[in-house]
C-alpha cells in the first residue's frame, strides 16, 4: 500500500470505519477528503467503542497522522466536541491536521436543511440535518466561509456579512425562519478559529510529500457511491462525492498518485434517508437483519431499512470507483438463516435489465431478479481463517466474486479489530 482509497460501495454505512481502522495500523497518513459530520464511524478496540464523525479514524493509532482535507465540510462546535471526547478517553490528538480550505458547516446551514427538508414533504430526501447540503451549495455558490477565514478577522468580518444578510434574509422572508445575530455568530466562529488554529495547515502539501516520500496514506471515503451525487440515486443522495474520484479533488491530490481503491460492503445491503432501494426486505427477515445488526445510524440513531446484497449496486461501483477489490463486512449477522439472496440483475416492466440503469425512475420501477443460495447454520464470529468458513458461507462469498466481478480482500465477521479475515 502507498496511496489507497477505500469507498463505501453501497449507501454509507458499510463498516468503512471497521476496514479503514485495519488498515490504518500500516499507514502513515490517514485523509477524510468528504462529506462532514453527517458521517458515523463506530469503531471497537479492546471492548472500548469510539464514535467518530469528523476525525479519521487513524486516530487510535498512536502515530498516524490524521488529515481532514479540503473537501470536507466542518462543523467547527462538532470538531471541537469531538477532540474533547478524544482526550477524555486519553486519545492524542496533536497529530491532526485541518485543511485552511475546507468549509464550514454554520448553523444557518442546519435550520436551512431542516426548512429545506420541510418544504420537500413527500419529496424529502432524508438528510441527517447537519446542514451538509447547504454547506456544499454555498460552496459552489461561492459564498462559503472556510477554515482559514477564521484565521483573519476583518476577511471573516466581510464574508459573513455579506452572506448572512442573504441568509436571514431567505430565513425570514421565505420561511418565516428565525434569523441569525450577526455579532453572536461572528464572536462564536472567531472563538472556534482560535480553538482550531493549531491543526490548521495546508493540507495538500502535507499529502503530497507524504506519498513523494513512498509513506502510506489511505483516504477514508465517508457515506457510499450511491449516494455520490453524481453517481448515486440522485436526488436522493448526498451533496459531495464519495466515490474515488472525490479523494483526488478532496484532498488535493492527483489521480495519478492514487495506487489502489477498495470497496466496502456489506454482506447484505442497508440504506439510511429515503429514496429507491430494489432489494429492500420489509418483512420478518428484514427486521430480523435489522435487529441482529443493531442497524440503527451512527449519527441520528434512525433504523436502516435492510435488504438483500445487490450484485448490480456493487457492479456500478467497481465500474465508477475502479475497484481493485470488496471488503465484506458483517458476514456473521447472516448466521443462521436458512438461505439467502443476491440480486443479480433487474426486471424492468418485463425487460431484464443487467446493469445498474442511468434513469432515476428506472431504477425507482426495478425489481430485483434474484439468485437464493443456502445459509449456514453456525455461527461464524470466531472464525480467522477463510478455510474455516462453513461450506457455504465460502460459496456465499464466492458468489460475490463472480457477480461482482472482484475479489473479496477481506471478511468481517464482527465488531473488534480482531474479529476479521484478511485474505490477502
Ligand atoms: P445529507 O445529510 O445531506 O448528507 O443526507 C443526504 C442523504 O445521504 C444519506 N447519508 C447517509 N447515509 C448513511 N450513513 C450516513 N451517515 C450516518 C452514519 C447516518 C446516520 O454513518 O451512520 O447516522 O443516520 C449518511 N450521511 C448521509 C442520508 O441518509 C440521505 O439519504
Ligand atoms: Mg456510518
Amino acid at each position: 500500500m502507498s496511496a489507497v482509497v477505500v469507498v463505501g460501495a453501497q449507501w454509507g454505512d458499510e463498516g468503512k470505519g471497521k476496514v479503514i481502522d485495519y488498515l490504518s495500523e500500516q499507514a502513515d497518513v490517514v485523509v477524510r477528503h468528504q462529506g462532514g459530520n453527517n458521517a458515523g464511524h463506530t469503531v471497537v478496540v479492546n471492548d472500548q467503542e469510539y464514535k467518530l464523525h469528523l476525525v479519521p479514524s487513524g486516530i487510535l493509532y498512536p502515530n498516524t497522522l490524521c488529515v481532514i482535507a479540503n473537501g470536507v465540510v466542518i462543523d467547527p462546535k462538532v470538531l471541537l466536541d469531538e477532540l474533547a471526547y478524544l482526550n477524555s478517553r486519553h486519545v492524542d490528538t496533536s497529530r491532526l491536521r485541518i485543511s485552511s480550505k475546507a468549509h464550514l458547516v454554520m448553523p444557518y446551514h442546519a435550520r436551512l436543511d431542516a426548512v429545506n427538508e420541510e418544504r420537500r414533504g413527500e419529496q424529502k430526501i432524508g438528510t441527517t440535518l447537519r446542514g451538509i447540503g447547504p454547506a456544499y451549495m454555498d460552496k459552489a455558490a461561492r459564498v462559503g466561509i472556510r477554515v482559514g477565514d477564521l484565521l483573519h478577522p476583518e476577511e471573516f468580518r466581510v464574508r459573513l456579512e455579506h452572506v448572512l444578510e442573504e441568509k436571514n434574509h431567505l430565513l425570514i422572508k421565505a420561511y418565516g425562519a428565525e434569523p441569525f445575530s450577526f455579532d453572536a455568530l461572528y464572536d462564536t466562529f472567531l472563538g472556534y478559529g482560535e480553538a482550531l488554529k493549531p491543526f490548521v495547515a495546508d493540507t495538500a502539501i502535507l499529502i503530497n510529500n507524504a506519498i513523494d516520500q513512498g509513506e502510506k496514506v489511505l483516504f477514508e471515503g465517508a457515506q457510499g457511491t450511491m449516494l455520490d451525487i453524481d453517481h448515486g440515486t440522485y436526488p436522493f443522495v448526498t451533496s459531495s462525492h464519495p466515490s474515488a474520484g472525490g479523494a483526488a479533488i478532496g484532498a488535493g491530490v492527483g489521480p495519478t498518485k492514487i495506487d489502489r481503491v477498495y470497496g466496502v460492503a456489506k454482506a447484505y445491503t442497508t440504506r439510511v434517508g429515503d429514496g429507491p432501494f430494489p432489494t429492500e426486505l420489509s418483512d420478518e427477515v428484514g427486521h430480523d437483519i435489522r435487529e441482529r445488526g443493531h442497524e440503527y445510524g451512527t449519527t441520528t440513531g434512525r433504523p436502516r431499512r435492510v435488504g438483500w446484497l445487490d450484485a448490480v449496486v456493487l457492479r456500478h461501483a467497481v465500474r465508477v470507483n475502479g475497484l481493485a477489490g470488496l471488503a465484506v463486512t458483517r458476514l456473521d449477522v447472516l448466521d443462521g438463516l436458512p438461505t439467502l439472496k443476491i440480486a443479480t440483475a433487474y426486471d424492468y416492466h418485463g425487460q431484464r435489465l443487467a446493469e445498474f440503469p442511468d434513469s432515476a425512475w428506472v431504477f425507482r420501477d426495478a425489481t430485483p431478479i434474484y439468485e437464493t443460495l443456502p445459509g449456514w447454520d453456525q455461527s461464524i464470529g470466531q472464525v480467522r481463517k477463510l478455510s474455516d468458513l462453513p461450506q457455504n458461507a465460502q460459496a456465499y462469498l464466492k458468489r460475490i466474486e463472480e457477480a461482482v466481478g472482484v475479489p473479496v480482500v477481506l471478511v468481517s465477521v464482527g465488531r473488534e479489530r480482531s474479529h476479521t479475515i484478511p485474505l490477502t
